[in-house]
């Protein structure tokens, strides 16, 4: 799954496709999402707000201007397309525009959101998130983190799945650096075999804070093969998709990897 910020203020991309004016140059945004799948992209992640920890959040209609003339064209290039939304109000407009997943880092907690989500035909991803991505990172505590996140994962996707939404439409995701330390994150990608037993699990290591208290890379740019040795090592520990910025750098550290396997 290849990332598409359609943000000023994304932590590795932000402001990538801005106008000088501070507008969004929809135009960059299209021709960075075709390059990603030109790269190997399977899936395309669309996201018009920053969950960065500390970010301001965004008004629903600036992120519907942001993504809605990136979401409109890309439903016609052939790959699946995600929203990565926590608004209803938006997850309603790209699901008429034609999406096919909808990845909420809010884990669909909001009544609306699960309820618009059910009753679409998309793919679903359940994120876990501890508070909001404004205070998330303010010392975040869990007495067991992965029992307190794979419970949080197992309760949302029983909710779909009482609501009649087909399991195979619901995917799961720790939520990596979502009020997360580093000693939970590790935790967490140590039990991804365990989550693989919940729903297709998906991870989202990219360029995080995380890879750069592993390497001692501060620049998130300085943070491309951290990532990719994360993103390897959860593979084949029962990751099933992974949400990347370095789409043709993680899709070839796969296929040499899965030359070996085979
Ligand atoms: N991480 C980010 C955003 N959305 N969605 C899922 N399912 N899993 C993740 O790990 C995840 C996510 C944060 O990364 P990014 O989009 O690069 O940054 P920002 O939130 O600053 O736009």
């Amino acid at each position: 799954m290849g990332i598409v910020n359609v943000t000023p203020d994304s932590f590795s991309d932000g402001g990538q496709f801005m106008n000088s004016g501070g507008g969004i140059n929809a135009q960059r945004a299209i021709a960075h999402a075709q390059r990603l799948i030109e790269e190997g992209a399977d899936i395309l992640d669309i996201g018009g707000e920053s969950t960065r920890p500390g970010a301001a959040p965004v008004s629903i209609q600036e992120e519907l201007d942001r993504i809605m003339p990136v979401v409109e064209r890309a439903v016609s290039f052939g790959v699946p397309i995600s929203v990565d939304t926590r608004r209803p109000q938006v997850m309603q407009q790209v699901i008429a525009a034609g999406v096919d997943l909808i990845n909420d880092v809010n884990g669909f907690r909001d009544p609306q959101a699960i309820d618009i989500a059910a009753n679409s035909s998309c793919g679903l991803c359940i994120m876990h998130m501890l508070g909001e991505p404004a205070t998330m990172q303010q010392d975040p505590t869990y007495e067991d983190v992965v029992a307190e996140v794979t419970g949080f994962l197992t309760a949302q996707r029983d909710r779909f799945l009482q609501l009649g939404v087909d399991q195979h439409r619901l995917l799961i995701d720790p939520g990596f650096g979502f009020g997360k330390t580093l000693a939970h994150n590790i935790a967490l990608l140590k039990a991804l075999s365990v989550m693989a037993g919940i729903a297709p699990v998906l991870v989202g290591v990219s360029r995080k804070r995380m890879i750069g208290e592993i390497t001692g890379q501060q620049d998130p740019s300085r943070r491309v093969a951290g990532s990719v040795a994360v993103a390897l090592w959860a593979t084949a520990h029962g990751a099933q998709f992974l949400r990347v910025h370095d789409v043709r750098e993680t899709v070839d550290a796969l296929k040499a990897w899965a030359a070996l396997e085979s």
